[in-house]
């Protein structure tokens, strides 16, 4: 009786301690996952990369291995925009965009669409006829219709969602007088989510613009989305462009925004994320590709690398907006970074063009910057 007891206690303290390995193993590889981008902010969000034509076409490896290591989201930064896809009306060049799929669902990325309706880049056609006069609104209507229906057919199932209409709100609030405004008024908005909708009933739908920390901003896109929800359009989320500065816009204009986004029922997503070191012409600079700066090399100062002084605001900068990323991870979907490495930057090239910016995660050479175990070790505590 005594020697089964003690075979109990044996066999219940041998129970426990494999229950306490396997514990430990779970502990160790939570730990080992955070040692990832895409590890730390699991369950959280997902954390995505834009790819340029040169990654889709494998001219960078090595960047190639920090998103497949790093990253579990991507966009396109330029290859599916419509004067890419569609130059001409009806000739369809897919050749970059298939590839940029293939890729992502190689390796298992959720991949996002971008952009379906955006006034720049939007080849002339589609607002002309043969006579060079401006088209109906019904002959654009067809277009749209045609663009986004078979843009979106093609990828049914594999883009999971839809930058549906991109920058349509001037930051006062008021709508953008663009081609598609002119001819259409406030209804392209409409049919563009309508049209997307058709072509992929399952794909999340997103209005997606820069400076929506921006007050006027905020409550012209507010008021343009409870419109459309007031019309039964189907809506899914607000891509709150992440094009910022060392000192602008403040973190709590940007929280203003995420909450007032999140109250209208739809997830909020920070796309496009780079944060500018370098002296900015203009306060608020927003991020329209037409504004172009003539270069002065007082506009350039970091050619060589950043001082302390400037690498510790940029550090402090990136946490206190991750930060504010996770305090809000139950309303933020996903992250995306505008680029891998500091050297895929647009902001190298605007708004003057031939300067040297840092601001990304990954340096040039592809090495993590050290914020990026601090933001890991910040992301462990959520
Ligand atoms: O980063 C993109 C750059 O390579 C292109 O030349 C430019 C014009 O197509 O677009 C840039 O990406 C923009 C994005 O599509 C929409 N929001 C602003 C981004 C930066 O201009």
């Amino acid at each position: 009786m005594k020697v089964n007891k003690i075979n109990i206690i044996k066999k219940g303290v041998l129970f426990a301690s494999v229950m306490l390995v396997g514990l430990g193993c779970i502990v160790k590889t939570g730990r080992k996952d955070t040692e990832t981008l895409k590890g730390a902010f699991e369950g959280k969000f997902y954390i995505g990369a834009a790819l340029s034509g040169n990654h889709i076409n494998n001219q960078s490896q090595p960047s190639m291995e920090v998103l497949k290591s790093h990253f579990n989201s991507i966009v396109s930064e330029n290859n599916m925009k419509s004067g890419m896809i569609q130059l001409r009306e009806g000739e369809f060049n897919f050749e970059n965009a298939d590839k940029f799929i293939e890729f992502g669902e190689a390796n298992g990325m959720h991949i996002v669409g971008h952009t379906l309706i955006w006034h720049s880049q939007a080849p002339r056609w589609f607002f002309t006829d043969n006579d060079g006069n401006q088209v109906t609104p019904e002959v654009l209507t067809q277009r749209m219709k045609d663009h986004i229906h078979t843009v979106v057919g093609r990828y049914k199932g594999k883009v999971k969602g839809w930058d549906v209409v991109n920058e349509a709100i001037l930051d006062d609030g008021s709508w953008r007088k663009s081609k598609f405004y002119e001819i259409l008024g406030e209804d392209f908005m409409k049919l563009a989510f309508q049209f997307a909708h058709e072509a992929d009933p399952d794909a999340e739908l997103y209005y997606n613009d820069y400076s929506m920390a921006n007050p006027g901003k905020r409550d012209g896109v507010v008021k343009m989305v409870k419109n459309l929800q007031a019309q039964g359009i189907k809506i899914d989320g607000i891509g709150m462009q992440g094009h910022i500065g060392l000192e602008y816009p403040t973190i709590d204009e940007f929280e203003k925004s995420i909450l007032a986004y999140s109250d209208l029922g739809v997830t909020v997503m920070i796309t496009e994320l780079d944060l500018s070191v370098l002296p900015s012409p203009r306060r608020d600079m927003g991020a329209d590709v037409a504004t172009n700066v003539e270069y002065q090399q007082s506009l350039n100062p970091y050619t060589e690398g950043l001082p302390d002084d400037v690498q510790k605001k940029f550090d402090e900068r990136y946490m206190a907006f991750f930060k504010l990323f996770l305090d809000h991870h139950d309303k933020i979907s996903r992250v995306t970074l505008w680029g891998i490495n500091d050297g895929d930057s647009w902001k190298n090239g605007w708004p003057v063009r031939g300067r040297t910016d840092y601001p990304l995660l990954f340096n040039r050479d592809n090495t993590p910057k050290s914020v990026v175990s601090d933001i890991m070790k910040l992301a462990a505590k959520y």
